[in-house]
């Protein structure tokens, strides 16, 4: 296996300043720092670098996302307009989504480094890959920032696969704790990209990923949600892409398999309550890699996300990416004994029946496939 790691530094300057966590800092909230900082994502290349791992992957570097390629996505107006702060001091992207001066530059080579991936896993230069990219992409609207992201990375790749790699069918498999939802519009009435999104029911964005959001038009079935309850571990994360993703992906036959790959699903994360830990994030890699050996020649893309435990998102990043790489460094998740012991690991009635019920959104598209 050869396994491609995005990777500049640059990514770590993206400035998000000083907030309290989410909170605008005020007279009475004291500055803190943005959550979404450089922190966690440069502690995930430390590992990767320590652990040993780095010399076993095919650093990949990132380009720049060209304005047509970015246009693909967003309006004219909303790009201009984060050139045009990110140019001057800074500004706001939408909904509390702070950015630094050049953030316009490093949001593009964001979204360019998951444009790079695909080109590298397309080309063969690499079986898989991972883009440790930033700021992250999925809540990004067309013409709007949110949830900390400026530009939809995956978004982005999904459209560079379909129309200038000719792609017919690509698949995006959001296991972010938050839902999907800029993703979920991009391709809402298309039937080419099927999406499927498994974050927390109703954390963020508010009233965003219903289970009954299924697409519309030519896409309808093409979209799918599963809002799993607050609290489910590994049984329940597992029993999903069992259960739902696999089936939903062997219907749908994509050619390539993105992930949208948030780590704030963990027992250790402050955005969300799940209890996901660094081998449930490897199991899930697992399943993965299985099914796109088996649907598409392997070829699986992750794209980073969210996740906001600086102390243990090295070590679900290290899990998942010495699974796509087939290597073991031997470095032990000094917190996996205590999360993987305690109460709701496993699969819960409440769980499973949200799961049974995206199951049959998964089987109705082997019926939409045969027409
Ligand atoms: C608050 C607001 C947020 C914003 C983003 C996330 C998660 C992002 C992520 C969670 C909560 C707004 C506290 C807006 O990781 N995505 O993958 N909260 N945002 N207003 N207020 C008062
Ligand atoms: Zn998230």
């Amino acid at each position: 296996m050869s396994t491609g790691l995005v990777w500049d530094e640059l990514y770590m300057w993206h400035d998000t300043g000083t907030s309290a966590w989410v909170i605008p800092a005020g007279l009475t909230v004291q500055p803190l720092a943005h959550i979404e900082s450089a922190e966690g994502k440069r502690r995930i290349k430390n590992l990767v670098e320590v652990s040993g791992l780095l010399e076993h992957l095919t650093l990949l570097k990132p380009r720049a996302a060209t304005q047509e390629e970015i246009l693909r996505a967003h309006t004219r107006e909303y790009v201009d307009r984060i050139k045009r702060e990110s140019d001057a001091l800074g500004g706001d992207a939408g909904d509390l989504t702070p950015f630094g001066h050049g953030s316009y530059e490093i949001a593009l080579l964001s979204a360019g480094g998951c444009i790079t991936a695909v080109d590298a896993v397309l080309d063969g230069k690499v079986d898989n890959a991972y883009a440790l990219v930033r700021p992250p992409g999925h809540h990004a609207e067309r013409d709007s920032g949110k949830g900390f992201c400026i530009f939809a990375n995956v978004s982005i790749a999904v459209h560079h696969a379909r129309q200038v790699r000719g792609l017919k069918r690509v698949a995006v498999v959001d296991w972010d704790v938050h839902h999907g939802n800029g993703t979920e519009h991009a391709f809402y009435s298309d039937s080419s990209v099927l999406t499927i999104s498994i974050h927390q029911d109703n954390n963020f964005p508010p009233a965003s990923g219903a289970i009954t959001d299924t697409g519309a038009g030519a896409g309808e079935g093409y979209n799918i949600n599963i809002p799993l309850p607050a609290g489910s571990g590994v049984g329940a994360y597992v029993a999903t892409f069992e259960q739902v993703v696999v089936p939903a992906l062997r219907n749908f036959e994509p050619e390539l398999i993105l992930i949208a790959s948030g780590l704030d699903a963990s027992a250790m994360d402050p955005l969300a309550s799940m209890m996901m830990t660094s081998d449930g994030y490897r199991q899930l890699t697992r399943v993965m890699l299985d099914a796109a050996a088996e649907i598409c020649g392997g070829r699986l893309i992750a794209c980073h996300e969210g996740g906001y435990s600086p102390a243990y998102v090295p070590y679900c990043g290290l899990a998942i990416i010495e699974e796509l790489a087939g290597v073991r460094t031997g470095v032990e998740d000094p917190l996996l004994g205590l999360l993987a012991m305690m109460g709701g690991q496993s699969l819960q009635p409440h769980q499973q029946a949200v799961i049974e019920a995206a199951a049959k959104l998964a089987a109705g598209l082997k019926a939409r496939a045969a027409r």
